[in-house]
């Protein structure tokens, strides 16, 4: 991570740990909005900002999505780093078909995170949204980065889906919250667990988010009302890796996915749709989980497992 703007530490794939072993993830450093949200003059402009990326991360993966959703390619260019985690962080390698970062040419993301700002305290995670106009980062936070994507590019947008309507933020966040802790950073809090009890009490969580998320989807359509929302891309995100990392890596193999036939129908459902389908790099996923020595020193990717969904 970096300290004061310094590189200091080689990647700990272990996180912060409270006293009972369970994995801490650390907040996001910054925090601005684009157009009529922003309080320091970010203008909503096509072609100023770039998003960066990795396709193993499930937080970027979210942003892409919605990219994707709102129909603003054209208008925010992305760049994909490795996803293989080196002693610098995230590296921009050329390798597996992801990119050079020929925008600031930089070789790790920590540099981008120190060119933003030069005494950076904290980690350099993915997503970024990059402002090119004044060399600096917008937002590092993904759920920002999808309200941002959402509301603040106004005409820029191609499609007007609303993935946070009015009438359903409450339900939306209630939702959003819940497969949060148990779901999206439940697997990782199974995955880093230090103690078998804090193992024990995340790897419980995620099974009972995967039953409420059954549940809710034996008569509808979407997690939250009768639309496509931002709950269904959070939820998309740990669903998809789910088989590929997180059933053996993370040891979250209570029941297959399969025991849970309507939480299959909906991936599917989802993966029917490009904006799914194109965020998913099965390779990147693999490659990226399983090299995480702490987890697995050998480093060895499983040839598994087939599935018929991909
Ligand atoms: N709060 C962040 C979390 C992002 C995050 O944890 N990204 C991971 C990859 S999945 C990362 O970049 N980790 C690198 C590190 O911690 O050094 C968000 O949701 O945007």
């Amino acid at each position: 991570m970096l300290v004061n703007g310094q590189w200091v530490e080689k990647w700990q794939p272990v996180q912060a740990s409270d006293d009972k072993g369970r994995f801490i993830r650390q907040t996001s450093g910054f925090r601005h909005r684009i157009g009529a949200e922003s309080a320091v003059g970010f203008a909503t402009e096509a072609g100023r900002y770039v998003l960066y990326v990795a396709y193993i991360c499930p937080w970027a993966c979210r942003t892409l999505i919605a990219l994707r959703l709102k129909g603003l390619e054209h208008a925010i260019e992305v760049r994909v780093v490795d996803p293989r985690l080196t002693d610098q962080g995230w590296a921009f390698t050329g390798e597996l078909g992801t990119d050079l970062d020929d925008i600031n040419g930089a070789r790790y993301m920590h540099e981008l995170y120190t060119r933003a700002d030069p005494a950076y305290t904290g980690r350099a995670t993915v997503p970024v949204l990059w402002d090119r106009a004044r060399g600096t980062i917008v937002n590092n936070e993904s759920a920002d980065i999808v309200q941002i994507l959402n509301s603040d590019f106004g005409a820029l947008v191609r499609n007007t889906i609303d993935l946070r309507p009015a009438a359903l933020l409450d339900a939306i966040e209630a939702a959003n919250a819940r497969l949060y802790a148990d779901f999206n950073n439940g697997v990782y809090q199974a995955g880093f667990a230090t103690t078998q009890a804090a193992y024990d009490e995340a790897v419980q969580r995620v099974f009972d988010a995967l039953a409420w998320m059954d549940g809710q989807l034996a008569n509808a359509q979407w997690l939250v009302g009768d639309q496509l929302t931002e709950t269904d891309i959070r939820a998309f995100v740990t669903l998809i890796r789910f088989e590929l990392a997180y059933y053996g890596l993370f040891k979250c193999n209570l029941r297959p996915l399969s025991a849970y036939p309507n939480v299959m129908a909906y991936l599917r459902r989802l993966l029917a749709m490009p904006a799914f389908a194109d965020s998913v790099r099965a390779e990147h996923i693999k490659a990226g989980y399983y090299s995480i020595r702490a987890l697995n020193p050998s480093g060895i990717v499983p040839a598994g497992p087939a599935l018929d969904y991909l």
